[in-house]
């Protein structure tokens, strides 16, 4: 049933060519459980203690507290409190890692490294209060690397550094609402101790906690990620590139590069263009080695190198499928426990890089700084020697893949929309206020069995451009919508409105912007704010018309993406909810209330069509506010659902 959502041709004719030799599937393995629990949807099972499991029958009928004594209030906020915290975890640990590398470039213990962009390097350290004049680029790393680190251990109450990038509005309002974040590593710590048993039982309280360490994720950890990768690996800039499983090449040494952090897989890129390594391949009968990427880490290497994607979170089974990749390269973050079994059918390697990452009946070559390049060396020589087990009769590569132009930034949006003699935001923001440009949607986030298996971004993103809307993209959401051809120039032509077909002409730019991994959403914060600092389309980031969707999550850094955007100001929809409708009074809480006190709310809509139609009347109410332009080229538009005053 899952797989019907599914629409992208590649994943198709790949599944229904396996189906006979029955390799289970991530959409099997979801339809295997079926009925899911009740109790477990709505959040209102309890496993903190071990008085329980407890659970609160959502008829009215049954209990209706644990036996603690905690109520459904209680039980569904607190697990949305902790997931949040892991989600901050996940993109802050991955932070802290690149603040290492940065030391061990400093020092000059780290291999194969070098900075690729000293002039951002030298931003970020006057940012940090570090002395630029005069200094090499590794003294400078040293340096920020060592700043960085003090920014999870904090013990003072002094705000994180970049949080003071926020516009006054919301830094004043966190304090005031005491959710201005601290040390990153704090928050995580704090948050878990506000949420053992016997400990916090108040939902708004719960919430509080949420939305503080939700933002030590968007203005700390995925921040600090972000300008980090910019400083090492170069900051992207609009580059065009292919994806999808046809990127894969029948006679040569195919290599997927799979997980989140871009500190191995970028030099696996530069090593896998190593002249022996390449003499190697041919020996074995390969014409060359291909590397291509999956999920964030393709993201990384796509923006910055044009490195191939071949596919998204869904396609990480599917690219071992195609029988074709002699290695399947992981590091952290949304790897699939699935790939061992898949791989087991076929000749691929599954190599892990990191002991924070284990997956059992796998080989661990641990991945450090100090050894980058000797490390990616042996995984492209394990992948070369493998080509020799490929099996004929098994190779069955999709011929699917689509161009694409990523590699937008906060920073380079300047140049695009204002062209080499108008470089700031000025024409954006001109745009949206004479209504040629309805708003800004961040269309982003996971593909989902539960949801479209990835359809659901592009039938949102389609409506949202036809109706206007210029879209920002990070994550398998922007993978999915270049499948596509969303993320082309030419897409605008075709499916945007004719506002925005009139900006995205002029300028060249794809209707739907790729800025990067789901760390890079902090890329649409720095542009949010960019947007207010260039003035006339609201004072602070609340009275923007934006909106943001990750309409088919499913991991838990969304749930701390989408808490740091609600906590930002911003209005934030999800397909399915957050489990936490076990409570109406959490559930009302969070979509109307919380409004009138950060400026951002939540609203959940699975329907594609009618999730677009929600935030183009939240942007729509946002432009009646600030009393913009109507919009030029208005057509009617069927789908409107009311969303408040
Ligand atoms: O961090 S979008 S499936 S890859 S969690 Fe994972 Fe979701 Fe993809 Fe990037 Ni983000």
């Amino acid at each position: 049933m899952s797989r019907k959502k599914l629409k992208d041709k590649a994943s198709i004719n790949l599944l229904n060519s396996i189906k006979k030799e029955a390799i289970e599937t991530v959409w099997d393995r979801y339809e295997a459980q079926q009925p899911q629990c009740g109790f477990g949807l709505l959040g209102i099972c309890c496993r903190m203690c071990n008085m329980g499991p407890c659970r609160i029958d959502p008829f009215g009928t049954g209990p209706q507290k644990g036996a603690c004594g905690a109520t459904a209030d209680t039980i569904a906020t607190r697990d949305m409190t902790r997931q949040t915290a892991a989600g901050t975890a996940s993109h802050s640990d991955h932070a802290r890692d690149l603040g290492h590398t940065f030391i061990a470039l400093g020092n000059g213990t780290a291999q194969g490294y070098s900075i690729r962009d000293p002039y951002k390097l030298r931003l970020i350290a006057n940012e940090y209060g570090i002395k630029t004049e005069g200094k090499k680029d590794a003294e400078l790393a040293l340096e920020l690397g060592e700043k960085v680190l003090k920014e999870f251990g904090k013990q003072d109450d002094e705000p994180l550094t970049f949080i003071k990038r926020a516009p006054k509005k919301q830094q004043e309002l966190w304090k005031t609402l005491n959710i201005y974040p601290r040390g990153i590593d704090r928050e995580v710590v704090e948050t878990l101790a506000r949420t053992h048993e016997g400990m916090d039982q108040d939902y708004k309280n719960l919430i509080q906690t949420t939305m503080r360490v939700a933002l030590a994720d968007g203005w700390g950890g995925s921040m600090i990620a972000t300008e980090l990768s910019d400083i090492l690996f170069g900051s992207p800039k609009p580059i065009r590139a292919k994806a999808n499983l046809g990127v894969l090449k029948e006679d040569e040494v195919n290599i997927i590069i799979h997980g989140h952090e871009p500190t191995l897989s970028d030099v696996i890129v530069t090593t896998s263009q190593d002249k022996e390594l390449l003499e190697l391949a041919k020996q074995k009968g390969a014409k060359g080695i291909t590397v291509a990427g999956i999920c964030c880490t393709a993201n990384e290497i796509l923006v910055r190198r044009g490195i191939p994607v071949a596919g998204t979170f869904l396609q990480q089974e599917l690219a071992i499928m195609t029988g074709a990749v002699e290695a399947i390269v992981v590091d952290i973050q949304c790897i699939s426990p699935g790939i061992v079994n898949t791989a087991s059918n076929f000749h691929t390697r599954v190599i892990t890089t990191s002991a924070k990452a284990s997956l059992p009946n796998t080989e661990l070559i641990e991945f450090s700084e100090d050894k980058a390049l000797n490390t990616a060396k042996e995984i492209i020589k394990i992948a070369i020697e493998n080509y020799q087990n490929r099996k004929k009769e098994h190779v069955n590569i999709p011929e699917e893949s689509m161009e694409l132009v990523a590699g937008f930034t906060a920073e380079n949006i300047f140049y695009h929309l204002g062209g080499r003699f108008r470089g700031s935001y000025r024409p954006l923001n001109e745009n949206i206020a004479n209504g040629r440009i309805r708003g800004v949607a961040g269309v982003v986030g996971c593909d989902n069995p539960r949801m479209g298996s990835g359809s659901y971004h592009i039938e949102l993103v389609k409506e949202l451009i036809k109706n206007d809307v210029l879209v920002v993209q990070t994550g398998c959401a922007a993978l999915t919508c270049a499948k596509e051809g969303l993320l082309t120039p030419e897409a605008a032509i075709g499916m945007a409105g004719d506002g925005l077909k009139e900006v995205c002409k002029t300028v060249g730019i794809p209707p739907a912007l790729h800025l990067g991994a789901c760390v890079d959403n902090s890329r649409i914060l720095i542009a949010c704010t960019e947007m207010v600092k260039e003035g006339g389309i609201g004072n602070s980031l609340d009275e923007l018309p934006v909106a943001g969707a990750a309409i088919e999550w499913m991991s838990e850094k969304a749930m701390a993406i989408g808490w740091y955007f609600v906590a930002s100001g911003a209005f934030v929809l999800f397909g399915t909810p957050m489990r936490v409708a076990g409570s109406q009074a959490v559930f009302d809480y969070i979509t109307k209330d919380i409004e009138n006190i950060v400026g951002g709310k939540w609203a959940f809509e699975e329907d594609p069509i009618k999730a677009a139609h929600i935030m183009i009347d939240h942007i729509d109410k946002k432009r009646k506010a600030l009393k913009l332009a109507p919009i030029m080229y208005a057509k009617d538009r069927t789908e409107t659902v009311n969303v408040g005053p």
